[in-house]
């Protein structure tokens, strides 16, 4: 059994955790417009929160990202070929990276990155007992920041990424187009099958970040019930509320928190005032056009491989070749 690579410090990179939050909500809130990262989203009841999400009956993207990798597997399974090693950034779905599993021809390795340890442990586990033949390497990183991966196996066929669920349209074009560069350089002579949501008309987009049950209202106000939690800050949660937009010509969902009245909040001894309608930014979910995407992966690097879609053209799967 592999252990994560950094497992033995994991108390420290809790405490590191905390810190570094509380320096980037401190940050946030005396900038303007106040904004902060929304990978803070996914403490323990964020994390199920987002697994509530991808149930939802509006929030098509799961599903359909789901019915293309069953429904193209096979075709997928043949582009990266046997004896694969698996790089899947953040410890995602396990149904996804099982979908994938078993439709390669004897997958060699499954090196799972993610920020927590705790995540990649249960990834970890599940995957060792189902598939016995498949090495499990956890990579403890920051797969935003530049890290290394470990040597690739002797005798291992190509080295592949999975960024599924659209994850990269969280980031900004910036950093996705970072991103993007730095998976072509750890995949060279391998791939990259990534996952985005495309472009459409915007009232399906706007049920899905804003749905029935209130369910992504949970989740975007979980960050206040976080910072309090884990920070000591007073956020007072019926006094914000969510709000979700498409901004049509950057193509984006934009999340805030609104402040609905006049009031202080304190964040380790730092008074910030907010007017009513203030908002703190949450989450960008950048939507994407095929070839928009593909110039962004040609610029970081990519070749340009096959897209699979759903009958409606909601999804895209992306086979992006990393050119030697
Ligand atoms: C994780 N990420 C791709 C989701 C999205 O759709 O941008 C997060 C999410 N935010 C609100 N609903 C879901």
């Amino acid at each position: 059994m592999s252990p994560p690579v950094s497992l033995a410090i994991q108390p420290r990179v809790a405490d590191e955790g905390r810190r570094a939050f509380a320096d980037d909500l401190a940050t946030a809130l005396s900038q303007r417009p106040r904004r902060i990262s929304p990978k803070w989203f996914y403490d323990a009841e964020g994390s199920r929160l987002f697994d509530r999400i991808c149930g939802l009956p509006e929030y098509y993207p799961t599903r359909t990202e789901l019915s293309i990798l069953q429904g193209r597997a096979a075709e997928i399974a043949q582009q990266i070929g046997p004896d694969a090693e698996i790089v899947e950034f953040g410890a995602g779905s396990l149904v996804k990276i099982r979908l994938l599993l078993d439709a390669l021809q004897s997958p060699r390795r499954f090196l799972p990155i993610d920020i927590s340890g705790e995540h990649l442990q249960g990834a970890a586990r599940q995957l060792r007992a189902d598939y016995p033949g498949l090495e499990v390497t956890p990579v403890v990183a920051d797969y935003t920041q530049p890290f290394e991966l470990p040597e690739r196996l002797a005798g291992a066929g190509r080295r592949v990424g999975f960024f599924p669920g659209s994850t990269l349209g969280n980031f900004e074009p910036e950093e996705a187009l970072a991103f993007l560069r730095q998976a072509a350089r750890l995949l060279r002579g391998g791939g990259l099958l990534l996952g985005v949501d495309l472009v459409k008309d915007p009232q399906l987009l706007h049920a899905a970040y804003n749905d029935a049950q209130g369910v992504t209202a949970a989740f975007n106000l979980n960050l206040l019930a976080r910072a309090n939690a884990e920070l000591g800050a007073d956020f007072d949660l019926q006094s914000f509320s969510h709000a979700a937009f498409y901004n049509a010509p950057l193509r984006r969902i934009e999340m805030h928190l609104v402040s609905r009245r006049e009031q202080v909040v304190t964040l380790q001894g730092q008074r910030h005032a907010f007017e009513e309608g203030e908002t703190l930014h949450t989450e960008y979910s950048h939507k994407f056009t095929i070839d928009g995407l593909r110039a962004m992966a040609a610029r970081a690097g990519f070749g340009i491989g096959p897209v699979w879609t759903d009958p409606q053209r909601l999804f895209s799967v992306h086979w992006l070749p990393a050119v030697q």
